[in-house]
């Protein structure tokens, strides 16, 4: 190991008297049990229901209990949101009962059905977790854009959770680049409510991290602006190094490679020994027996003295951190995995688990027995005054419930006679800046695309955010945008990480829940790059965060751009994504329509999150302009709402076909309905599908819905869409995406289906030209139709 920053011993003395620290520790060795222990029962004896192992991390887990039970115990306050490094979650569970907030029954139910996750679940899990972790990277990374939104909708409203947004993570989640994005993402600088502990025992899954690198590691953080604390070495070895001669003793530790060094946590005093002595000369080994001499019998204990499983250190630097309100801060904790176990720093002790025999011996060093091994701490002792005390200081007042924003019934008809579902958002949120009310929660977030997503105009009126006036350099240009940042705008810039921009979303999708405040949150970002931000936003949606995602443009409609910017796959994405309601407008009231649907959901509990796929392709809107008024405005509506609606009527005679279609190619498949009726006496009635998503949910739930006696079969909005004499009609579908997403039509019908759509990489060509190329254009759409129709 080498050291390059101050560790704390350069700084500080020994920890605060006002800590019971014999308590502390006595707490944290309970915790250590309990947490170990909650895996070995799911693991050896609860009855399971398969032959699957059930699994659970015992070092990883122990590796973490100093850190979180100094957390919770001494330093936690209730104002503070936390997130816990997945494989940690039983020392959360064993803290979470200690401290009165988890039921005992429980702690026999980790892993099972409707018991405790895996991976702590803010939606799943039976107490109160801030954050959802389990995917490495993105839990950790996700509460430094809490913060960020907490200081948004302060600087708003003036409300804030008034704590500290906390991620414990791994130290091998650091390998996880969407951390270094929003370490280095510019608005995350001076967030001085938030702080990462790292847990750093040098280890990952597989193996003892070659050359952890921790200096250079921390140099990234100080370099991009953080506070850096370190935890290296407890207590007893600061002592031993400042002995004389002790400096021999370190310098040996520090020149020792890192696999070498973990070897020692599980070895005897003598391997100890020999390890330390081998590269030294006689001089030196004689100054080494004299510095170690008064730990005979203990060599190996003083050797994995870290400063991360030293409660006072740990206290102090939890002090540290709390000095600094300017930025964020990271404290690197040198630790143990397996600590406290038999299994200590094994190269592969990360699922292991241990033996019968180890979890005997392990209850009888802890003073327990079969019949006290899940006992809380007797009232009267130290132990539960401390935890008692933390408990009440951890107590949350009840949530805030966000006050309701009321959703105007309409808005004005967005744009003229042809206009783009792209163009048509970028008026729609001009139009709902002018609503009072509702226009103060709207807030855009943009990965260096917002003017190239047509957000210019609302961020001309709704100005950009900063936590602190910025001043403007370039007003003299005659530039059309107004560049302006200050606390008051609603445009928040990012720069072209769009990790960073869904976890941000995802988290100002939650400020109903933070901060007792409604947000409406709309990201836009080009569509393709759904696909690079995807974790993140199913980790938003799996979080139950209620946002507007805006992806634009999509598919090779837009044709100049080349393949590298056409979005295939994103409308299975779309449809397969829980949480999250995919739609893909065609029409500019359309897009209306939704967006208000949409406005409304995002305040319901269990509302959904909403996924746009839009387009730059200008579109005629006459033939929706005519459906209104075949149909009448508030039906046509409903329909759009509930995922589509008839955009053609068939003519009388003839052969009949039905063609779905979505988005930008819906002009085409009006075009290839004409071409049928003019040149094949073909008859097509054009359903246009406003989300593919509702009408795929929709009918799914219609059919598997069971059939109770005397009730007839459900009904799908789908099925309604259909005459009874269209019923068993071939069909195709046709979207600007994958030709898969559609293709479950021809089941949802009980029909033919010829599934039209971009199956290859896109590339360079006029609209046109492109939609020849990939079978998207009118005559190819009429010829797939003709080979529906075929017997
Ligand atoms: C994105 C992602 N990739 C892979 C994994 C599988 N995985 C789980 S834990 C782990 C190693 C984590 O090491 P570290 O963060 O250092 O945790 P610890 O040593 O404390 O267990 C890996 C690769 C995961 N959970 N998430
Ligand atoms: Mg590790």
């Amino acid at each position: 190991m080498t050291v390059d920053v101050p560790t704390l011993q350069t700084r500080a003395g020994d920890a605060s008297p006002a800590h019971d620290l014999a308590a502390l520790e006595s707490i944290a060795r309970r915790v250590l049990w309990l947490a170990v222990r909650i895996v070995d029962y799911a693991n050896r004896e609860r009855p399971s229901g398969d032959d699957l192992k059930v699994g659970g991390h015992q070092a990883s887990s122990a590796s973490m209990v100093s850190l979180l039970t100094a957390l919770y115990v001494a330093d936690l306050q209730a104002s503070d949101r936390v997130s816990l490094k997945p494989h940690a979650s039983p020392v959360l569970h064993a803290l979470e009962y200690l401290l009165g907030r988890l039921d005992r029954s429980y702690l026999t139910r980790l892993r099972d059905f409707g018991g405790l996750q895996s991976y702590p679940s803010r939606t799943k899990d039976p107490f109160v977790v801030d954050y959802s972790t389990g995917s490495v990277g993105l839990g950790s990374a996700a509460p430094l854009f809490g913060a960020l939104a907490d200081r948004y909708v302060q600087s708003h409203f003036g409300a804030s959770t008034g704590g500290r947004f906390i991620s414990l993570l791994g130290d091998a989640e650091l390998d996880e680049g969407n951390l270094w994005e929003a370490v280095l993402e510019p608005l995350t600088r001076g967030l001085g409510n938030a702080l990462w502990i790292v847990d750093l025992n040098r280890q990952s899954l597989d193996r003892v991290v070659p050359g952890i690198r921790a200096g250079e590691l921390e140099g990234h953080f100080r370099t991009a602006g953080w506070h850096v604390v370190e935890l290296k070495y407890g207590r007893r070895l600061r002592e031993a190094f400042s002995r004389d001669g002790g400096d021999v003793l370190r310098r040996r530790i520090d020149e020792m490679p890192n696999e070498q060094y973990q070897s020692l946590f599980g070895a005897s005093d003598d391997a100890v020994r020999e390890a330390l002595f081998a590269a030294a000369d006689a001089r030196d080994r004689r100054t080494l027996e004299g510095v170690l001499a008064p730990h005979e019998g203990a060599v190996q204990a003083l050797i994995a003295d870290l400063g991360g499983h030293d409660l006072g250190d740990i206290l102090e630097a939890f002090e540290l951190a709390r000095s600094v309100a300017d930025r964020p801060t990271v404290i690197f904790a040198y630790t143990i995995k397996g600590y406290g176990l038999e299994i200590a720093g094994r190269p592969q002790n990360h699922s292991a688990l241990l033996t019968a025999d180890q979890i005997d011996r392990f209850r009888e060093a802890s003073g327990l027995t079969p019949a006290t091994e899940w006992d809380a701490f007797p009232e009267q002792t130290a132990e539960a005054g401390l935890l008692a005390a933390a408990a009440a200081r951890l107590e949350r007042p009840p949530r805030r419930s966000a006050v309701r924003v009321e959703v105007p019934a309409r808005i004005a008809p967005a744009g003229g006679s042809t206009t783009s579902t792209q163009a048509a958002l970028g008026r729609l949120l001009l139009d709902l800046s002018r609503l009072p009310g509702l226009a103060e929660r709207l807030v855009t977030i943009s990965p260096d695309v917002s003017v190239s997503t047509n957000l210019g105009g609302w961020i001309n009126k709704a100005g950009v955010w900063h936590p602190e006036d910025q001043p403007v350099y370039d007003a003299t240009e005659a530039s059309p945008l107004r560049w302006k940042a200050s606390p008051q705008g609603r445009h928040i810039e990012m720069g072209i990480a769009e990790m960073n921009l869904v976890l941000a979303l995802g988290q100002l999708g939650l400020t109903w829940d933070y901060q007792g405040e409604q947000l409406f949150p709309i990201g836009t970002l080009y569509d393709p790059f759904v696909m690079r931000a995807l974790e993140g936003i199913v980790y938003s949606a799996y979080s139950g965060s209620r946002f507007i995602l805006c992806g634009t443009p999509s598919g090779i409609s837009l044709s100049r751009e080349g393949g590298a910017h056409q979005s295939l796959n994103t409308p299975g994405i779309g449809i397969e994504t829980p949480g999250l309601t995919y739609a893909e407008p065609c029409y500019a009231r359309e897009l209306a329509w939704l967006l208000l649907d949409a406005l409304n959901g995002l305040q319901d509990e269990g509302g959904e999150a909403l996924y746009l796929r839009l387009s730059t392709k200008p579109i005629d809107q006459r033939p929706f302009e005519d459906a209104v008024t075949r149909r009448g405005e508030e039906a046509l509506r409903r329909d759009v709402v509930a995922g589509g609606f008839r955009l053609r009527e068939p003519g009388a005679s003839g052969d009949r076909v039905i063609l779905a279609a979505c988005g930008a190619i819906v002009p085409e498949t009006l075009a290839a309905a004409e071409l049928l009726a003019s040149e094949e006496g073909v008859e097509a009635t054009v359903i246009c599908l406003s989300s593919p998503d509702r009408i795929y949910h929709g009918w799914r739930a219609a059919t598997t819905r069971p059939v109770t006696d005397g009730a007839t079969r459900s009904v799908s909005h789908l099925d309604r869409l259909l005459r009874s004499e269209e019923r068993g009609l071939p069909v195709v579908s046709v979207i600007d995406g994958s030709s898969h997403a559609l293709a479950f039509l021809g089941s949802a019908l009980g029909t033919r289906c010829v599934p039209l759509g971009v199956d290859r990489f896109g590339q360079t060509g006029s609209q046109p030209e492109l939609y020849a190329e990939y079978g998207l254009a009118p005559e190819a759409i009429a010829t797939a139709a003709l080979s529906a129709l075929e017997p």
